[in-house]
């Protein structure tokens, strides 16, 4: 089978949620040495054919928890290969959680692992966090950057009036820590919205992204 195939093929059987076939594939493909990042970012593919299959009617919720369980044993899986490709690198204080009404922690919990594998030591609020809980403890650990997560529309109110009270607080206290929005549907637009200092459409870039600001 072309290399090629092969990758379509782990995206395939993530979305049809072939939780043995999956898990097989990934274990193959890691003890041939590939990329653990590249084997994340297939099923991450998958995760989004599931979606569409979702808002189409072809699966209902019971079809995302499982797909959400396939994708939590992926990262399980592939996480020593990640951290040990990783070890040693720049490092800061992170603080992360998924805002208010939005419960997806997929996500975010692959950005907090990847950055803990880069030497950032994450602070992880959970999901569902209100403002006031994040602005709180940016105040009490000082991170020198914040990211949040939101998967669904709905979310973007609730990063605005995030962003909004952990800025206030933050000024109260002579701080100004430069905050990070993450998710599936964020983009440019969404992060102007919210108005987030950066926005970045996967954790890998997320890493890239806090690399380069603790370099300022
Ligand atoms: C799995 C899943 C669930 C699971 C979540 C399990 C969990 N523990 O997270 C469950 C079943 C709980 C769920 C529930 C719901 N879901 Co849902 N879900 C999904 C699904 C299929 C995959 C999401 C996922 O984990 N993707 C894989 C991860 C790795 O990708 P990601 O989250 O985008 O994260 C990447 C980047 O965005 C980035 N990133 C993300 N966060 C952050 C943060 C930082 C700081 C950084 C640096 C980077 C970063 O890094 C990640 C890796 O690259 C999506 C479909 C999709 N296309 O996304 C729908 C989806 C998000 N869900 C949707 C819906 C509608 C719902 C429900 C409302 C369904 C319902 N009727 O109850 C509820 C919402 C409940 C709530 N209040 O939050 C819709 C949202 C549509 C919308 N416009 O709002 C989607 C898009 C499906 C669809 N196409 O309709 N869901």
């Amino acid at each position: 089978m072309e290399n090629s195939d092969f990758s379509n093929h782990l995206a395939a059987l993530v979305s049809q949620l072939d939780e043995d076939a999956v898990l097989a594939q990934v274990k193959i493909r890691i003890d041939a040495g590939e990329d653990p990042l590249q084997i994340i970012e297939e099923c991450n593919a998958g995760m989004r054919i599931v979606g569409q299959k979702y808002e189409n009617g072809e699966y209902f919720v019971s079809g995302l928890i499982m797909s959400g369980e396939i994708f939590r044993e992926v990262v399980e899986l592939v996480q020593p290969h990640i951290i040990m490709q990783a070890k040693g690198r720049s490092s800061g204080v992170v603080l992360i959680g998924t805002v208010a009404g939005d419960i997806h922690d997929i996500g975010k919990n692959m950005a907090g692992m990847l950055l803990s594998c880069y030497g950032f030591t994450v602070i992880d609020l959970g999901v569902d966090v209100p403002p006031k809980n994040f602005a709180e403890k940016a105040i009490e650990i000082k991170p020198d950057l914040i990211g949040l997560s939101g998967l669904i529309t709905s979310s973007f109110e609730m990063m605005k009036e995030t962003i909004t009270t952990l800025r206030e607080k933050a000024a109260a206290n002579e701080l100004s820590i430069p905050i990070i929005v993450g998710g599936g549907m964020i983009d440019e637009q969404v992060c102007h919205y919210v108005g987030a200092d950066y926005w970045v459409k996967d954790a890998m870039s997320g890493v890239r992204l806090c690399q380069k600001l603790m370099k300022k």
